[in-house]
Order: C-alpha cells, then structure tokens, then sequence
C-alpha cells in the first residue's frame, strides 16, 4: 500500500475512485464538486440525484462517467465552527467511510481532495494531519486498496502534506 501526493487537479487522475467533497444535497456546487461535475458530465448529477443526499461524515458512490476515474466517492464534510462541534470526527468519518465503500467494491486506487478545507474552512493543517492519520491507521487492514493519493490544489496544501508524510 502506497500513500502519495499529487498537486494537480483531481478530475484528471486515472484512478479507481475520486473522492467529491460534496454538500448534502449531493446536487453539486462550487471547489472540487463543480469541477468534479463539470468534468464527468450532466450523467453524474443524474445519478447523484437518485441517491437521496447524503449525511456529514458519510459517503456515496456513483460511477465516473466523462473523468477518466471509474468511480465518484461522495462524502459531506464537516463545516468548521471552530473545533467545538465534532468536526474532527465528523471529518475522520469522510476519510473512514470513503475507505471503507472503496474497499468494499474492491477498488485498487483512491483519491482524496483536501475536504471542508475549502468553503468549508476547516484549517488546512488538523484537516491534513486527521487525513494522514487516518489513511495510515488504514492501510494495516487494506486488501484490494493499493494506493491512496492525496490531491493538493494549492502550495499550502501541498507543502502541508508533504511535511506531514515525511515525518510519519
Ligand atoms: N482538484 C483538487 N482539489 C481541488 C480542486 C480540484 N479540481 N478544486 C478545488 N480543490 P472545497 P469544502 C481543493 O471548497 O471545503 C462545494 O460548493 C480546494 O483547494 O471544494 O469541503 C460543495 O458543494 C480545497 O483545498 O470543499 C460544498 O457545498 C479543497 O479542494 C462545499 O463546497 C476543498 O475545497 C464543500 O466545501
């Protein structure tokens, strides 16, 4: 099991899964859901549609149509309102039950947006440590999941990451 940075923009990797840093309504949005949905096609949204929402902290999986992903994992991040209101957990759980559906459906390779740190504000560094984290704790019990990407829009991001794999 390999864990690996990326610093482009996630629609174009050829994984088994992206994961979306969606809203609730799973109806699309701005940051990674809108470039997500731009690039898979009206089919996603469609989809999307049919899956009745989704809860803070859980996820989804829908098919990648036009992005050269086979697979969306669609999670809902926590917003942050300061550390008070189980966002770490909440944040943890995207990570775990992301893992956990690629698992279960076999999935070989999964990709990682850096959720709720976006519109969502959650600082860049606890979201990434929690992320880290909770990817590591994981890979002692991965079967079919071989590699796990972190995807890094921004130098912040990046340089947060890569820090943080270095020292693990
Ligand atoms: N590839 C990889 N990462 C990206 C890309 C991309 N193409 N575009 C943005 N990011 P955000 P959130 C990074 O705001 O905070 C939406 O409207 C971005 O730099 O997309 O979880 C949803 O519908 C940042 O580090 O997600 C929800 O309403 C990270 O993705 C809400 O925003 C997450 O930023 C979710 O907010």
């Amino acid at each position: 099991m390999r864990l690996r940075l990326d610093a482009g923009d996630i629609t174009q990797l050829y994984v088994d899964a992206i994961v979306n840093a969606a809203k609730k309504s799973l109806l699309g949005g701005g940051g990674v859901d809108g470039a997500i949905h731009r690039a898979a096609g009206p089919e996603l949204l469609e989809e999307c549609k049919t899956l009745g929402g989704c809860e803070t902290g859980e996820a989804k999986i829908t098919k990648g149509y036009d992005l050269p992903a086979k697979h969306v994992i669609h999670t809902v991040g926590p917003v942050w309102h300061g550390g008070d209101e189980n966002e770490a957990e909440l944040l943890a759980s995207c990570y775990m039950n992301s893992l956990q559906l690629a698992e279960q459906q076999g999935l070989r390779s999964i990709a990682f947006p850096c959720i709720s740190t976006g519109v969502y504000g959650y600082p860049k560094q606890q979201a990434a440590a929690i992320a880290v984290s909770v990817c590591k704790m994981f890979t002692s019990n991965a079967q079919s999941l071989k590699e796990i990407i972190f995807s890094c829009y921004d130098d912040e991001s990046l340089a947060i990451y890569r820090q943080l794999l270095t020292d693990s």
